[in-house]
């Protein structure tokens, strides 16, 4: 690990960058529109946890009107910005990421999904009406939750469980605990000094809920962790979308899907804007394996609900893994 001389650079971690030609071209790509899909996707999740989606079905206009509104946001004076902040959880961060000592080189916003967010702090920096904002993430969240459940019912089929819903069913329910995601790298040129090395972004973590969907603009940065151990770059695509298995996801098929553990790292030049939907179920929901995925063996976990892994999660660090403490013995 080398640290930047820079007083402010102190609490970052410094890894291998992503140059286009380490970039890894084995991510498994979906077609949604293609009726065998089901079967690549279980594979997908299988063997990465992680896969990209074309054909999604996702309006241009949702993600380009949201992408602007993002855009201007951040790229107002840092003590604007604050006003809508500190993310307790949500609102916006600059730098520190949840509440025990995490940092990167990022600031985001994090909004609850739930209609009865208030939107009046971000409207009021960006001098427009909450319903304005309101509805440019409402329209962006609602087709990518629809997307998110249709690959989830496909999954359902994929691995013969009926019925297809019981995965979606915990994103459309009214109380489903989701959350959205706005992160922007800012490009550090200090890191320009150092030929072989880069910044962390936001650090390695696995997602606590049930599936993420991510879509960012054409800056790479994101990286996962293969099975072999091997951190490889996915190149940036702004017209898919990348899906992550999600830590509930990997105990409610007991352990056959396991959730993808990934980072992003900060780029010298180019600012990367993403933005992530985080499907997770309702708080008092229980969270174990389905028994027909069980096959007659025993559940790797032990029961519990959302509401605890939640309560469990947001005592961690971003790197722990934070299932171990849900495993049995
Ligand atoms: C990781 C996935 C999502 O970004 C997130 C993150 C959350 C936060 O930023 O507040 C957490 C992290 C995430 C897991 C452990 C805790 C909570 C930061 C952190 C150190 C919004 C989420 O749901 O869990």
């Amino acid at each position: 690990m080398v640290v930047l001389s820079k007083p402010a650079m102190e609490h970052f971690s410094i890894v291998n960058n992503c140059k286009s030609s380490s970039f890894f071209n084995g991510v498994p790509l979906i077609d949604l529109s293609k009726p065998d899909s089901k079967n690549l996707i279980v594979k997908a999740c299988e063997e990465f946890g992680f896969f990209k989606v074309i054909n999604h079905g996702v309006p241009t206009e949702f993600i380009t009107k949201l992408e602007s509104e993002a855009i201007k946001f951040f790229s107002f004076p840092l003590s604007e910005k604050q006003k809508a902040g500190p993310p307790d959880p949500f609102g916006y961060g600059n730098k520190k990421i949840g509440p025990n000592g995490d940092f990167g080189w990022v600031e985001y916003i994090l909004v609850s999904t739930n209609s009865e967010f208030n939107y009046q702090k971000f409207a009021s920096i960006l001098g427009v009406n909450p319903e304005t904002i309101r509805t440019a993430v409402n329209d962006y969240v609602s087709a990518v939750k629809k997307m998110a459940c249709e690959i989830l019912e496909m999954l359902a089929e994929g691995l013969n469980i009926h019925p297809r819903n019981v995965f979606s069913k915990l994103l459309m329910d009214e109380k489903s605990d989701s959350v959205f995601r706005l992160n922007h790298y800012p490009p550090c040129p200090e890191i320009q000094q150092l030929s072989d090395n880069n910044l962390i972004g936001f650090g390695e973590h696995t997602d606590p809920q049930i599936i993420s969907v991510l879509r960012s603009n054409n800056t790479c940065g994101l990286q996962i962790l293969l099975k072999n151990g091997h951190w490889i770059s996915v190149p940036p695509d702004p017209n898919s979308f990348f899906i992550n298995v999600g830590d509930s996801l990997q105990v409610m098929t007991n352990g056959r899907f396991k959730s993808v553990r990934h980072r992003v790292l900060a780029n010298s030049v180019k600012s990367r804007l993403s933005m992530i939907f985080f499907g997770g179920p309702p708080l008092s929901e229980k969270i174990a394996p389905l028994a027909s995925l069980m096959e007659g063996g025993e559940s790797l976990y032990k029961e519990f609900t959302w509401f605890e892994y939640k309560k469990s999660a947001y005592k961690t660090r971003l790197a722990d893994n934070r299932l171990v403490l849900f495993e049995k013995v």
